[in-house]
């Protein structure tokens, strides 16, 4: 028998379910003196998007102040701002990156 169905019939006398892990949106903030190639780099290298994407997303953030740049679960969200964060800092740039749960 399918080891689904048994687990359905454990799962309805335990009454557990075991619940989608927890997403967070990791948000690029906009500021007025990281320059847009700058933040280009950054969604290429720690975003994995092509050049054009790249480059419409930091658009968005250029002209409405924020945007997601990808949806993560908790620890590779943290791992993303961090990156990001230091990224930007070895460069003397103000960028900011944040997260929160999707
Ligand atoms: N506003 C910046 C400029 O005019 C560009 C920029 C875009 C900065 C996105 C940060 O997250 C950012 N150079």
């Amino acid at each position: 028998k399918e080891l689904g169905i048994e687990h359905e019939g454990l799962e309805q006398l335990t009454r557990q379910k075991v619940e989608p892990p927890a997403m967070y949106r990791v948000i690029l903030h906009n500021d007025d003196y990281t320059p847009m190639d700058f933040v280009i780099d950054v969604l290429i290298r720690f975003f994995n998007m092509q050049y054009e994407q790249a480059s419409e997303v930091m658009l968005q953030v250029h002209h409405k102040g924020s945007a997601t740049c990808g949806v993560f679960t908790a620890e590779i969200a943290e791992t993303k701002v961090l990156q990001v964060t230091e990224y930007a800092k070895s460069h003397e740039h103000p960028l900011l990156c944040s997260m929160e749960r999707a």
